[in-house]
């Protein structure tokens, strides 16, 4: 699930290769690895038992460096392609905003290759998403083989829906970066068209966050950036409401009072509030420690234990207090998606 942190400019998207077992979507990863400048890119973080298949998952974060005005920032993830890590692939799949699927050119591998795209399909389903119309690009990987299966074959089996396609080889990584490039390509499209990423700004104008359900917010960046308000600021006399809305009903007073520390200038105030809030948000992922907590919502972890560290610091900064916000956002959301906390607790 994409995520957006308008202060920074910068959006956050997950990406899942998919496909049947061996098809080589960690040596695809591997190439996008080593073929990103590592300013750019986190550590290949892959758990592969003795044979070298894939046990739970890889995972790649890269940032591309600038989609218009934002930053994007990637989490590339493969599922392992066995066929009885089903549940694995479910939860490596929740939140996906594209996938790229790897099919084998392998002639041997036809069926599998058709099961696979079926269990994508019906993994998304149970997501609530339809495959058409979803962010989804083709590799047909291993062309190199010498009998490799022809292209109009692998296109009946697994591209009926006619997405973009590429024929790749991952060990020597050709036709990898074309694929990825456009994945980002269509995950940007669709952001756009979900109004997750708004249009490019206008010269110099200020990310436009003064809706009537937030008052005061941009008037009080303007004010911290030195520039003149737009329109005088409205005393605010309700919280902005914008963060408590995303709350499950049992945080919307913490939620609440969160943003009216922040409406006041309580900055400091709001950044406690925000990580008090988050932790408890983070306690209905079950008892274990945070970083586990977050992890299993699907959460940056790193976000948590900054909210953390500068709730503990004290401060006073309008940019802490923001940061703070986008982070108990996050936590709502991702706490919607999960289904938690459920109506019980
Ligand atoms: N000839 C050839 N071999 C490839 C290619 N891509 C991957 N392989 C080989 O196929 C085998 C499986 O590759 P992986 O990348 O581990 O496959 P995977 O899809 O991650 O497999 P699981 O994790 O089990 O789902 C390895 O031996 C790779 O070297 C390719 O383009 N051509
Ligand atoms: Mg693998």
């Amino acid at each position: 699930m994409s995520t957006v942190n308008v202060m920074a400019r910068e959006v956050a998207a997950k990406v899942v290769f998919y496909g049947p077992g061996l098809s080589g979507k960690t040596t695809s990863l591997k190439r996008i690895y080593e073929s990103i400048k590592p300013s750019l890119r986190g550590e290949l973080m892959s758990l592969p038992t003795e044979a070298d298949r894939t046990l739970f998952f890889d995972f790649l974060p890269v940032r591309v460096e600038k989609v218009g005005d934002y930053a994007l920032r990637l989490a590339l993830y493969t599922v392992p392609g066995q066929v009885f890590y089903n549940a694995t692939r479910k939860l490596v799949l929740q939140g996906a905003d594209g996938v790229i699927f790897v099919a084998d050119s392998n002639p041997g591998a036809d069926d599998s290759n058709r099961e696979s795209m079926a269990n994508l399909e019906e993994n998304l389903a149970e997501q609530g998403i339809r495959l058409d119309g979803f962010p989804l690009v083709i590799q047909y990987n291993k062309r190199d083989l010498p009998n490799a299966a022809p292209l109009e074959h692998m296109r009946a089996s697994v591209n009926g829906r006619g997405v973009p396609e590429f024929e790749t080889c991952a060990t020597s990584g050709e036709g990898v970066l074309d694929t990825m490039k456009e994945m980002v390509r269509l995950v940007i499209k669709d952001l756009r068209a979900r109004k997750v990423v708004p249009a490019p700004r206008a010269k110099r104008e200020l990310p436009k966050l003064d809706q009537p359900e937030h008052p005061g917010l941009e008037a009080k960046i303007r004010e911290q950036l030195n520039e003149k308000p737009a329109a005088p600021s409205k005393p605010a006399a309700d919280p902005m409401g914008a963060v408590a809305t995303l709350a499950p009903a049992v945080l919307v007073d913490p939620a609440r009072a969160a943003e009216g520390c922040f409406a006041r200038g309580d900055y400091e105030g709001c950044v406690r509030a925000c990580a008090e809030a988050v932790q408890r948000g983070l306690s209905f992922a079950g008892g274990a420690e945070r970083g586990s907590q977050a992890f299993l919502l699907g959460l940056d972890g790193r976000d948590v234990l900054e909210l953390e560290r500068r709730a503990a610091m004290g401060t006073s900064r309008i940019d802490d207090a923001a940061f703070a916000l986008y982070v108990l956002a996050q936590t709502f959301v991702r706490l919607a998606h999960a289904g938690l906390p459920t109506p019980q607790q």
